[in-house]
């Protein structure tokens, strides 16, 4: 009996190990207290806002946390006919590049802006992976306010990453390319003379978030994939995971993981700043895109920059430094106190974790290892706390409690672990459901985190939800993580492939000035109606300008004839209303377009150009009242050249009352 009960045990360990990296769809993952921690009764709020990147989707999504309720999707790098964004006039020129209208992208991680190191609400970035850009939204109203181009850049996937007071927000190429100056027409094995990898800093405007590329430092070409700012008494700093050091440019998943150690570059940007004031910057030639979200016009306008200043880090030697770190680390993260950097090698059996001080006095006692294309390495030991020994199998990104716990995601082993910064012992892990990515403690990379939960958000779902066909469900997992043992209270669906996100109490993004709607009166828009007598219809050319407003239940005009084809219409539609959350939407037949969804006391603008004769409806698509239904009018459309005159009116059932003549 007791041998079988000893081989019991035996098989049970076996399995579990066995099964470490694909943990089973066990119900004891979950306890029976879990429903109650993550349940937020009706009509009552969330602790928390959590800012959720949606990776492939371009877009960023809003979850209540603890309840995963979803509160919103921001569209920010694609279009989302949902809420016209990329389609009205007002906000194509957001998705304006060098390039051209690009309407997707591939969004990785957000970023809350920072003061004194804390998240203050004003703003969050996200990044666009494939056409580097960078993007801020405004928190006042959850929308997309301004978008970044960045030159010399491929991949901007080390981004957007902040410093303490959101002096910068930092992007690091993924990808090194040929300069934007430099000739790129080169064949791809050169990679080691011509490709290069550059690190912007864009300067935010503490009143309003402005944007601008303050500098780029140019690096010897590698791929750099995360970054963190240095805190607290690394204020100044920067970090940086790089891999592919060994210059590859085919087969990368052997070729690039050739070396030991590839490295962490630290960046001592306060000293980069001193070189940009004493003009050791070089003014080089280039083309990116700034757009910017203008609220009194309610219109995005589009600008080309042709010019970026470029620091070279192998010339200005005291920038950058490289410090090895094992195995292609992908997360780099810093402590809250700034004193721990943690590296974590994709392929590592370890974390290193690196000190702060120990860099400092690294660099004052030059104990190098030489350099690395004109950047000093710095001894691995020299910069070394310790190691985490044996944590679990392909450590990716960590967190911190502000409690002397780092939280590191395992992506090969599916597990979060749990370990003491200082004795760098594991103290807890838990199984994740499943490949986790990113971890998200709210305010996990801040001076001050708010320990609660945690939040994974996992790359396969397998068999979480109610299967869909080829494509499942993207998840993440929420976990109490203010006991002794980390807990799994809840899983919910994700939009697009969720990674990096950020999460903050609620009460700092509520208490923002969080905009209810936009007053008329200061409506700037060029052809917005500011009341039904400012409603017309006005012929320029070819050109159709329709001044139309929306108040419940009905546009005004509501009937418009004189529109014949070969024309292009403009319906400028005006919200009137003025109370929260009433949107009035807009829509055509056949429009090659999406609706408008206008919120009170704004304009947007919708294009549609006419492609036959006939009788076209129009009619708000948001139940807005009772008679939402009624909320509708016609156009009349007729053949080119044609003599009907252009004349528009509102509740005239015959003849129509206002005209102006035709041109
Ligand atoms: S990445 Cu996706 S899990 Cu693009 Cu920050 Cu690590
Ligand atoms: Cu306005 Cu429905």
């Amino acid at each position: 009996m007791k041998n079988q009960i000893f081989s019991f045990f035996a098989v049970i360990a076996l399995f579990l190990s066995f099964n470490a990296c694909k943990p089973k769809n066990t119900m004891s993952a979950v306890g029976g207290d879990a429903a109650a921690k993550a349940y937020v009764a009706p009509g009552k709020y969330d602790e928390y806002y959590n800012f959720v990147s949606g990776g492939f989707s371009g877009q960023m999504s809003v979850y209540g946390l603890p309840s995963g309720r979803l509160l919103r999707v921001i569209p920010v790098f694609s279009v989302d006919p949902e809420k016209g964004y990329g389609y009205s006039e007002e906000t194509k020129p957001m998705l304006n590049t060098s390039h051209c209208f690009v309407p997707w992208d591939d969004l990785h991680h957000t970023e809350l802006s920072q003061t004194n190191g804390e998240i203050n609400g004003k703003w969050v970035f996200a990044n666009a992976n494939n056409t580097p850009r960078v993007a801020r939204v405004d928190l006042k109203t959850f929308r997309t306010a301004e978008i970044i181009e960045l030159p010399n850049s491929a991949g901007n996937h080390s981004s957007p990453f902040g410093t303490e007071n959101s002096e910068y927000i930092v992007a690091g190429t993924r990808f090194s390319v040929p300069a934007d100056n430099a000739n790129g027409d080169v064949p791809i094995n050169t990679y080691k003379q011509n490709f290069k990898g550059h690190i912007s800093f864009i300067s935010i405007k503490p009143e309003n978030g402005a944007m601008d590329i303050a500098f780029q430092i140019k690096t010897p070409g590698v791929n750099f994939d995360l970054a963190r700012c240095g805190r607290a008494k690394s204020h100044g700093w920067f970090f940086f995971s790089c891999y592919n050091t060994e210059q590859a440019n085919s087969l990368l998943e052997v070729n690039a993981s050739q070396k030991d150690k590839d490295f962490v570059m630290a960046v001592n940007w306060k000293k980069a700043e001193e070189y940009l004031k004493a003009g050791k910057g070089e003014k080089v030639k280039t083309k990116y895109a700034h757009n910017v979200y203008n609220e009194s016009t309610h219109t995005a306008t589009s600008e080309m920059r042709n010019e970026v200043t470029v620091l070279d880090a192998s010339v200005l030697k005291d920038i950058c430094y490289f410090i090895p770190c094992p195995k292609s680390p992908h997360g780099c993260d810093v402590d809250p106190t700034g004193e721990y950097i943690v590296g974590s090698g994709k392929l590592a059996a370890l974390i290193p974790v690196f000190s702060f001080d120990k860099i400092q006095k690294a660099i004052a006692d030059k104990a190098f290892d030489g350099d690395y294309q004109g950047i000093p390495v710095i001894k691995y030991e020299a910069a070394l706390y310790g190691e985490v020994k044996k944590p679990g199998l392909g450590p990716l990104h960590t967190e911190f409690d502000g409690k002397g716990n780092a939280y590191t995601s395992f992506f090969v082993s599916s597990e979060v672990v749990r370990w003491n910064i200082k004795d760098l012992k594991v103290v807890d892990r838990v199984p994740t459901f499943y490949s986790v990515g990113h971890l998200c403690v709210p305010g996990g990379n801040t001076r001050k985190p708010s320990p609660k939960y945690l939040i994974a958000y996992n790359k396969i779902t397998k068999d979480r939800y109610l299967p869909t066909g080829p494509e499942l469900a993207q998840s993440a997992q929420l976990y109490d993580i203010s006991g002794d043992k980390m807990q799994l209270i809840l899983d919910f669906p994700t939009i697009g492939e969720p990674h990096y996100a950020q999460a903050a109490p609620a009460e700092i993004i509520r208490n923002n000035g969080q905009l209810k709607l936009y007053k008329i009166d200061e409506n700037k828009h060029q052809y917005a109606a500011k009341g039904e007598k400012e409603s017309k219809v006005v012929r320029e050319g070819n050109k159709v300008h329709v001044y139309m407003t929306s108040i419940r239940s009905h546009f005004s005009p509501d009937n418009i004839e004189g529109v014949r084809m070969g024309d292009e219409v403009y319906f400028h539609v005006t919200n009137l209303e003025q109370d929260w959350d009433v949107p009035h939407g807009f829509a055509v037949k056949g429009a090659a377009n999406a609706e408008l969804l206008i919120m009170p006391g704004e304009t947007q603008t919708l294009k549609w150009v006419p492609d036959r004769v006939g009788m076209f409806p129009m009619y708000c698509t948001d139940f807005c009242s009772a008679l939402h239904q009624e909320m509708q009018g016609y156009i009349r459309v007729s053949p080119a050249g044609s003599k009907t005159p252009l004349v528009y009116s509102l509740g005239a059932q015959s003849p129509a009352p206002q005209t102006s003549a035709p041109k």
